[in-house]
């Protein structure tokens, strides 16, 4: 058939700035995506500011939205994303769906980034990270967790405790995280002094599973921008989404995705307001701004093979 690729964002919403479903819809529909949105919140504006108002997607809410999609037929989808869900509830419900639209329409590729938390903190409920082992990862194809998501997920024993070498370690994870479901897996962003390397650099480290027990590993190196940020990772999960589609190649799809995001936050530090009168906080991505950049999608990191 010829008709546009459709997606499923779960993710949050912000009335103000970028985050979640406001960085996936703007990108997916750039290239050339029919996407539909299920807003996990629906929030003023994300978590960093000092105050948040708004409302979290009820349990009820979420069934009631994918019956009226069942019963209307509407579930044909050939990508779904997920990114921020909060409770492990709310994505027991999600897993449910996807199991059925998976059996459905088995062509369809699932996207998930196992949101948790970062350095050490956690940003939703503990209840997230079983569903996130039992239920949601062995239904995903493509995952992005970072660092600390990667340690919460996997049974740390099935990792030899006498090895400590991080690059192995760090491999051997990948590995087991292969092992609860996903096909492909990628860390976006580990701090390149974790593993012994140049501190203002960081690198991505990504695995495909190949064929039974036949992997391909990689990284990408990437200088690091001395500033904070917020909707990197959801930006990341959504480009990924759509190179992996225009390309069936991971490796493609991680340089793409990596040289666009670089350039977005060249583009945001650049227009930048010195003082900037709403945040305190990181920058709001400038999206709008670097339509180009994500439409000309020039490579600028290459992937080393392992
Ligand atoms: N910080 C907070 C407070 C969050 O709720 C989330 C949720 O997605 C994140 C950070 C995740 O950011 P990223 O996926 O860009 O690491
Ligand atoms: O991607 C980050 C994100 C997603 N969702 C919500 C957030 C944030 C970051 O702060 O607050 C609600």
């Amino acid at each position: 058939s010829h008709r546009i690729p459709r997606a499923l964002s779960i993710q949050s919403h912000v009335v103000y700035g970028y985050v979640g479903n406001k960085c996936a819809a703007f990108i997916l529909q750039l290239y050339g995506f029919d996407v539909d949105l299920i807003n996990s919140v629906h929030f003023s504006n994300h978590t960093g500011y000092k105050t948040v108002k708004g409302s979290r997607l009820s349990v009820d809410e979420l069934r009631n939205i994918f019956q009226g999609l069942l019963t209307n037929n509407l579930l044909e989808y050939d990508y779904i994303l997920t990114g921020y869900m909060g409770s492990g509830e709310l994505l027991h419900v999600v897993a449910e769906y996807i199991q059925l639209i998976k059996s459905k329409f088995p062509h369809v590729k699932y996207v998930c980034d196992p949101v948790i938390g970062d350095n050490n903190k956690l940003y939703v409920d503990r209840t997230c990270i079983d569903v996130y082992k039992n239920e949601i990862l062995p239904l995903a194809d493509i995952i992005t967790p970072n660092d600390f998501e990667v340690e919460l997920l996997i049974d740390k024993q099935l990792i030899g405790i006498q090895n400590d070498n991080q690059d192995d370690i760090i491999w051997q994870s990948l590995r087991c995280l292969h092992n609860m479901g996903p096909s492909h897996i990628i860390i976006s962003s580990l701090s390149a002094d974790k593993i012994g390397g140049n501190r203002n650099m960081l690198q991505l480290r990504a695995s495909s599973k190949l064929a039974d027990n036949q992997y391909q590993t990689f990284r990408i190196d990437f200088p690091r921008l001395e500033s904070s940020f917020t909707g990197t990772g959801d930006s990341f999960s959504a480009l990924i989404l759509a190179w992996f589609h225009k390309e069936n190649n991971l490796i493609c799809a991680c340089e793409k995705a990596i040289s666009i995001i670089h350039q977005i936050l060249l583009k945001t530090l650049e227009l930048a307001k010195p003082i900037s009168i709403h945040n305190t906080c990181g920058n709001e991505l400038c999206l709008v701004e670097s339509k180009t950049i994500i439409e000309s999608a020039k490579t600028i990191f290459y992937a080393v093979l392992n």
